[in-house]
């Protein structure tokens, strides 16, 4: 059981008399006071059917009218900050909720480090503000678009509650980032909330901002490791975003990681399942080599080099999320105190980096070299590293699973050159153990390091719906509890 899991799957009452109350009478539930400011709550309540429209269109095809057993946020008190209940999910309440003020906060890095956080938009960076929060933004509708098709083919209802439950908070985060635009940012806020609702995961003419966010999340497999590795840039990009000088972005950011722990435990845990499942499926049959592919996938299970493929395609895709590593957007923005690092708080420097500096991993003259390059521009390279390196906790929980059965096998991350579209090895062709490769050697070798064609049909034919309470899918473990202390063949979904 992840540490994620038990902060995050256990409050079940709520008591926030230390925080403002959020009223669930309002249309839009918030603990902003939203009521008191008129012209704000009109800007939002001309939205509000545009986004409900969006959800129709492009969220969850099918179950709309089914109760499924949700967790909603009426609080932001960590001790107790969502309740249970079944809703359908157009019903839900998508709310606006700032973590707690922290009294005499201040800047935590960059020129204006140690000065009061600003209340409003500092002028001098308001379209650096604003660029950030429209990227954020757009890629929780973009995820919600990519997994729209996911429920149909869910390995069991408690699956299929876990996948619309991520779904149903990643559009909160929509909500969280289109008040900020609307109430902080004017005329061009309220244009950006309307064009968030008009583009599209994966569409020519009006895609999403960033790749990965226009890839498909075609499967199961890919919405777990979609929900371990991309909702982890999530994770570092907020926790990056909480560190703000601009307050309502921290505060906002703050309270969206609560929600995202599910997330990544969802993707965690579904992972882990799945191996689980093929190492029990291959001990009954007495099969030990794990490359044996045609005879474990005979027994309707996901062989593991598979599942490597399959993560070694997430872990590049995400990692291009972060950007180029050395990046003048990226000092830009750290240097105006609007993102942090990782953990800004607690690093032991002066937070402003004029003189420091950082090693880089890039690809030279036909070599793969590490240079230390000024520290301010080479942000998004520490963020990458803090993000490999968060990754790697549930690899290990995996791979203790599979020592377990005895099993040869061990997941590893791929170089950070691997598959690389943006940054540095943009350009380059890199094997998972780190060679510089000719594009003909890429070509012969890709098949093995992401899924193929065989793979995809195979992956494809498994994906068979289990939709009674109980039900699981042959390649996939039940977990080991259920939902807030529900059964594990509780009726998560009532599908009629
Ligand atoms: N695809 O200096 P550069 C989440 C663009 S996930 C396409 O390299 P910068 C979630 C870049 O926009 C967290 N374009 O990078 C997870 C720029 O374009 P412009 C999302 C890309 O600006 C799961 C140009 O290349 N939040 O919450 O330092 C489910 C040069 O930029 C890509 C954030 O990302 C790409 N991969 O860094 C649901 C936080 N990468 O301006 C939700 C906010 C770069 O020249 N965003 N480009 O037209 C940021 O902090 C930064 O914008 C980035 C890029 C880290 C994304
Ligand atoms: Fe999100
Ligand atoms: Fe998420």
């Amino acid at each position: 059981m992840s540490q994620e899991d038990t902060l995050i799957e256990t409050p079940e009452s709520v008591s926030n008399d230390r925080f403002v109350e959020v009223s669930y009478d309002d249309a839009i539930p918030n603990n902003v006071d939203l009521s008191s400011d008129r012209q704000l709550l009109k800007a939002l309540e001309s939205w509000h059917p545009g986004y409900l429209d969006w959800w129709k269109d492009m969220g969850p095809d099918g179950f709309q009218e089914a109760d499924v057993y949700l967790r909603t946020a009426v609080g932001v008190d960590p001790a107790g900050w969502a309740k249970f209940g079944y809703v359908k999910m157009p019903e839900y309440r998508w709310g606006i909720l700032l973590a707690p003020k922290v009294e005499g906060r201040t800047i935590p890095c960059g020129r204006h480090k140690g000065e009061p956080v600003w209340q409003e938009v500092p002028g001098e960076y308001r379209s650096l503000l604003r660029r950030l929060i429209v990227i954020q933004a757009d890629t929780e509708p973009a995820s919600v678009e990519q997994q729209r098709y996911l429920g149909k083919t869910a390995p069991s209802l408690y699956d299929m509650r876990n996948l619309f439950q991520v779904n149903v908070e990643e559009g909160r985060h929509l909500w969280a980032m289109v008040y900020l635009l609307v109430k902080y940012f004017g005329k061009d806020g309220r244009e950006e909330a309307q064009a968030l609702l008009e583009r599209r995961s994966g569409q020519q003419d009006n895609p999403r901002i960033l790749g990965a966010f226009n890839e498909r999340t075609p499967d199961w497999l890919s919405f777990f490791m979609f929900t371990y590795f991309t909702d982890r840039d999530g994770k570092m990009q907020l926790a990056a975003l909480a560190e703000s000088g601009f307050d309502p972005l921290s505060r906002s950011c703050r309270f969206m990681l609560t929600e995202e722990a599910h997330h990544l435990f969802v993707g965690e845990t579904g992972v882990g399942r799945t191996v689980e499942a093929t190492c029990a499926a291959m001990q009954k049959a007495g099969i030990t080599d794990p490359y044996d592919t045609e005879a474990i996938r005979k027994l309707g299970v996901v062989d593991l080099p598979l599942l490597q493929r399959k993560a070694n395609f997430h872990m590049s895709v995400t990692r291009d999320l972060f950007g180029s590593e050395i990046s003048s957007n990226a000092a830009d923005a750290f240097s105006a105190g609007l993102k942090g690092r990782f953990n800004e708080a607690n690093l032991k420097d002066d937070h402003q980096l004029q003189d420091d500096t950082y090693p880089v991993m890039r690809a030279v003259d036909g070599h793969i070299v590490t240079e230390d390059v000024p520290a301010l521009r080479a942000i998004n390279s520490r963020l990458l590293d803090d993000y490999i390196a968060d990754c790697q906790g549930g690899i290990d929980r995996w791979n203790k699973t599979i020592e377990k059965f005895g099993i040869d096998f061990r997941f590893a991350q791929p170089h950070k050159g691997f598959n690389r579209r943006i940054g540095e090895f943009a350009g380059h062709r890199i094997s998972p153990d780190g060679r510089l490769l000719t594009e003909a050697e890429w070509q012969a070798g890709q098949g093995e390091w992401l899924p193929n064609d065989a793979d995809n049909a195979f992956i494809h034919s498994l994906m068979q719906p289990c939709h009674r309470p109980g039900e699981y899918a042959s390649w996939i473990a039940p977990p080991r509890m259920g939902i807030n202390q529900q059964p594990v063949d509780y009726e998560y979904v009532k599908i009629d």
